[in-house]
Parts: structure tokens; C-alpha cells; sequence
């Protein structure tokens, strides 16, 4: 069975608990089990994992070489701003798909700006908690069609 690594970056441990405006009022912790419910659907296993720190991120990016298939990864503001993580898409090698809760490209001009847009296999931004479940089902054709 396919592996995926759901990754979340800076910040996002706070979801559903403030600024529900902006994010919604959906906790982490409930996005990581639809995560996994929607994996199981799939067909794939779905491992979960948040930091707060760039280099852990980078870290788990390089754990996930040859044991996941694939990554759905918000890296949060770390999009923005991190060359490292962007290497370390590019270095894995791995699918990714960059997502983002919100509509990136409605906010500002900063956060239109993706280091990781371009090594990604894809991105999804603005449709809240569900953009996760979307680049899940895009992960699993990708990996299908691979075969
Ligand atoms: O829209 C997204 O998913 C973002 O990746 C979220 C990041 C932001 O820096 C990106 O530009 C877009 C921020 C996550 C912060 O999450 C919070 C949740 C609740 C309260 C405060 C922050």
C-alpha cells in the first residue's frame, strides 16, 4: 500500500484555536484524521507530522526518502521564505503537493511567493481543511498512473 507523509509547518498546531477568520475552526488534530480516513479510502497509509522548526521539517522531508511515496506538505510561512526546503523537495525527489488553507494568491503580495511551488507536483490553495482530502486524491492518481 502507497505511504504518504502529511506535513505541517510553522504555526498550523494552532488551528481551529485562534484567528478562525482567516483558518477556520477546524483543529490540526481533526485534519490529520481526515487525513488518514481519507487515506484509508484510498488506498494509501497516511503518516502525519507538524514543526515549528525549518530544519526538522527538512529533516522529516529526508526520513520520508525511500520509506513514503509521496507528500502533501503546508509549510506555512516557511513557503515564503526557505530556500532549505525547497532543496530538500527538490532533493528527495519525492511527489509533493504544496497546500495551503487559504487562497495564498488573495493575501498578500508576500504570500503569493512560493520557493516551493515550482519543484511541487502540484499546488492547491483555498479550500480550507479540504484542500488536504483533495491533494490526497491527487497523490493517488499520480501514483497510479505511475504504477
Ligand atoms: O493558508 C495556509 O495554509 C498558510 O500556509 C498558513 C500559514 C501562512 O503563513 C501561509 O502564508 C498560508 C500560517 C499558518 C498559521 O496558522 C495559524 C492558525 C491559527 C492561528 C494563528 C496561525
Amino acid at each position: 500500500m502507497p505511504s504518504i507523509l502529511v506535513l505541517n509547518g510553522p504555526n498550523l498546531n494552532l488551528l481551529g484555536t485562534r484567528e478562525p477568520g482567516i483558518y477556520g475552526r477546524t483543529t490540526l488534530a481533526e485534519i490529520e484524521a481526515d487525513c488518514v480516513e481519507t487515506g484509508r479510502a484510498l488506498g494509501l497509509e497516511v503518516t502525519c507530522r507538524q514543526s515549528n522548526h525549518e530544519g526538522a521539517l527538512v529533516d522529516a522531508l529526508h526520513a520520508a526518502m525511500g520509506v513514503q511515496d509521496g507528500v502533501v506538505l503546508n509549510a506555512g510561512a516557511y513557503t515564503h521564505t526557505s530556500v532549505a526546503l525547497r532543496d530538500a523537495v527538490s532533493g528527495t525527489g519525492l511527489p509533493v503537493v504544496e497546500v495551503h488553507l487559504s487562497n495564498v494568491h488573495a493575501r498578500e503580495p508576500f504570500r503569493q511567493v512560493s520557493h516551493l511551488a515550482p519543484v511541487a507536483l502540484g499546488v492547491i490553495a483555498g479550500f480550507g481543511p479540504a484542500g488536504y482530502r483533495l491533494a490526497l486524491r491527487a497523490l493517488a492518481g499520480h501514483l497510479d498512473a505511475r504504477g
